[in-house]
């Protein structure tokens, strides 16, 4: 079954991207981002905005990853070592040339952390609890920061049409919804791990606030 889509194997891509050497591989993470683009694909056409760009970022990086210098792009620690030795990292502001990398990431990384938060929200929640405050809460606290307030109203929106708890859970295809939550048990260390490594690096040169 080609089609077959469970959140199980998307989070378990998260489980792969982080080496002994506590390195980021850039397959797997953006292997977890079409699969996150995916899911939220089922969520239905009102999320088409929020995954539209998340496609596009996921894009560029694979363009990157395939492209002549396609061996800088195997870790974001490769990435970084090489992005920042040879200038291609914009500080001060967007300039007309292609998008880094670094920026690019960052946009993942960001919205990962909304991911993270979001997914805490619903495995700790309780079964009443509304899907669409766990995830504008979750938003609010992270990813909202960066947006302008025409953006933050469009996804606060959208977010009103999430099923109730239990439902999401169930389209997450994972099982009963107590399976689903065991899952997001297991699986979002991982997120956090993934998330907590980006930070540091992103952090160590400086990278946290790329235009
Ligand atoms: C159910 C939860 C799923 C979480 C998946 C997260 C997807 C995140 C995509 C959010 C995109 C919102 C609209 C786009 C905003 C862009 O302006 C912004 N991109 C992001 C990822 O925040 C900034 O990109 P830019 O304009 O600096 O290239």
């Amino acid at each position: 079954m080609a089609d077959a889509f469970s959140l199980r194997e998307v989070l378990a891509a998260f489980q792969t991207c982080v080496t002994e050497r506590r390195e980021v591989l850039l397959g797997p993470y953006l292997s977890g981002w079409r699969g996150l683009i995916r899911f939220l694909h089922s969520l239905g056409a009102i999320f088409s905005f929020i995954s539209k760009d998340a496609v596009a970022k996921v894009q560029i990086m694979e363009s990157y990853c395939d492209g002549e210098q396609r061996d800088k792009y195997v870790s974001l620690q490769s990435m970084v070592e090489y992005e920042l030795a040879n200038g291609l990292v914009g500080v001060q502001k967007r300039s007309g040339g292609p998008d880094s990398g670094c920026r690019t990431v960052l946009r993942l990384h960001r919205a990962l952390r909304w991911l993270q938060l979001f997914l805490e929200g619903l495995r700790t929640g309780r079964e009443d609890s509304r899907t669409s405050v766990i995830c504008t809460d979750s938003y609010n606290a992270s990813l909202a920061t960066y947006h302008p307030w025409v953006v933050r109203k469009a996804a606060t929106v959208a977010f009103c049409a999430l099923p109730p708890r239990n439902a999401f859970l169930e389209i997450m295809n994972v099982g009963t919804p107590e399976e689903a939550v065991a899952m997001l048990g297991e699986a979002l260390p991982y997120i956090c791990d993934v998330y907590g490594i980006t930070q540091e690096l992103f952090a160590q040169h400086k990278l946290l606030d790329l235009p």
